[in-house]
C-alpha cells in the first residue's frame, strides 16, 4: 500500500498525531532527516488539520521536494558521445537498466555503445552481451578480470571515432563501503574524461526500491565518489514504493532520471514527478 493511503488509513476519523505521522513517513522509506523536515513543513501550514489535509500537503511538499527532473543530455555539439557511468552496489539492476536505457535511446532514434566494464564476474560480460546483440548495439569488452577502466577507455576512443551519440558504461556491483572498489571506481570515472574533459557527461547510481532507506546511505558514498547526475531505481514493481528517491533528493540534491518496473526491456520509465507521487508513491 501507498505511503499516501497509509496515512489515510492511519488517521481517518481521529486527530494527526504527529509522532505516528512521523513513524508512517519513515515506514514509508523517507527516512528520520526528510520525515522531520516535512512535519516541520506541516506543521508551518495553517488550516485544518486532518487525514485528507496531511496526505494532500504531504503530496505537494515531495512534489516541492522533488523539483524538476533534467532531461537526458542531448547529442554534443562536439560531436563526441554523451558518456553515462552506471554504478551501484551488487545485484540492484546496473546490467539490465543499461539494456533498458540502450533500448530506449535507440527507439528515440540515438546510436549507442555498450561498455562492459563489469569485467569482476565473467558471467556479467556475457550478459551484457546477450542484451548487445538482441538490441543490435555494439558493446566493447575485455577478458574476464581485465581493467574496467581500460575497457572504458577502448571503448570511447571507439565511440569517438565512429560517432556514436551515446556511450553507457556498466559497471560491476560494489559495496560502498569497500574503500578500494569505490577507488577502482573513481579511476573510471577519471578515465572516461582523459579523451573529453567533459565526460562522463552523466553518473548514475542504480538503486533497488526494495532495499528502503539503504539506498540513501548507499547513493551518499557513490555521491562522495562520483559527484552523482542522476539514479535510476528499479523493482518498483515489487513491494518498494521509492520513497527512498524523494529523501535522496532532499538530503543531496540528486534528480531521479528512470524508474524501473520489471524484467522486460520496455520496463523502463524517465522519472516523472507528478506522476510518481499520484501512482507510485
Ligand atoms: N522485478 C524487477 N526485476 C528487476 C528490475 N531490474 C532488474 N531486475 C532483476 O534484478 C536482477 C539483477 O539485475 P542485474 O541487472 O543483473 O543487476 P546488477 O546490478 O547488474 O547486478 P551485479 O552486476 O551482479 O551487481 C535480475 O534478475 C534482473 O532481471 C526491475 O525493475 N524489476
Ligand atoms: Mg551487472
Amino acid at each position: 500500500m501507498g505511503l499516501f493511503q497509509n496515512i489515510l488509513n492511519r488517521f481517518r476519523g481521529t486527530s494527526v498525531d504527529w509522532d505516528d505521522l512521523e513513524e508512517t513517513l519513515v515506514t514509508g522509506d523517507l527516512g528520520i532527516r526528510l520525515a522531520t523536515e516535512l512535519i516541520k513543513r506541516l506543521k508551518a501550514r495553517k488550516g485544518r488539520i486532518d487525514a485528507e489535509t496531511v496526505a494532500t500537503a504531504c503530496r505537494e511538499e515531495i512534489r516541492d521536494i522533488l523539483g524538476e527532473i533534467p532531461p537526458l543530455p542531448p547529442r554534443r555539439p562536439d560531436g563526441k558521445p554523451c558518456v553515462i557511468l552506471i554504478a551501484g552496489v551488487n545485484g540492484v539492476g546496473k546490467t539490465t537498466s543499461v539494456a533498458k536505457l540502450a533500448n530506449h535511446l535507440k527507439g528515440g532514434g540515438h546510436s549507442v555503445m555498450l561498455a562492459a566494464a563489469d569485467t569482476f564476474r565473467a558471467a556479467a560480460i556475457e550478459q551484457l552481451g546477450i542484451w548487445a546483440d538482441r538490441l543490435q548495439i555494439p558493446l566493447v569488452k575485455t577478458q574476464y578480470q581485465g581493467d574496467p577502466s581500460a575497457v572504458c577507455f577502448d571503448a570511447h576512443q571507439s565511440a569517438i571515432s565512429q560517432g556514436i551519440d551515446y556511450l553507457l558504461c556498466d559497471t560491476a556491483g560494489r559495496l560502498h563501503t569497500r574503500h578500494n572498489l569505490m577507488e577502482e571506481l573513481k579511476k573510471v570515472n577519471r578515465t572516461l574524461a582523459k579523451q573529453d574533459e567533459s565526460a562522463p557527461h552523466e553518473r548514475w547510481i542504480v538503486v533497488d526500491a526494495t532495499t528502503g532507506s539503504n539506498a540513501l546511505a548507499q547513493t551518499r558514498e557513490f555521491h562522495a565518489a562520483l559527484g552523482l547526475t542522476g539514479v535510476i531505481v528499479t523493482k518498483l514493481d515489487g513491494s518498494g514504493k521509492g520513497g527512498s528517491v524523494v529523501a535522496i533528493a532532499h538530503e543531496l540534491g540528486i534528480p531521479t532520471r528512470f524508474i524501473g518496473t520489471g524484467e522486460g526491456i520496455g520496463d523502463l520509465q524517465p522519472f516523472d514527478p507528478a506522476t510518481f507521487v499520484e501512482r507510485v508513491l
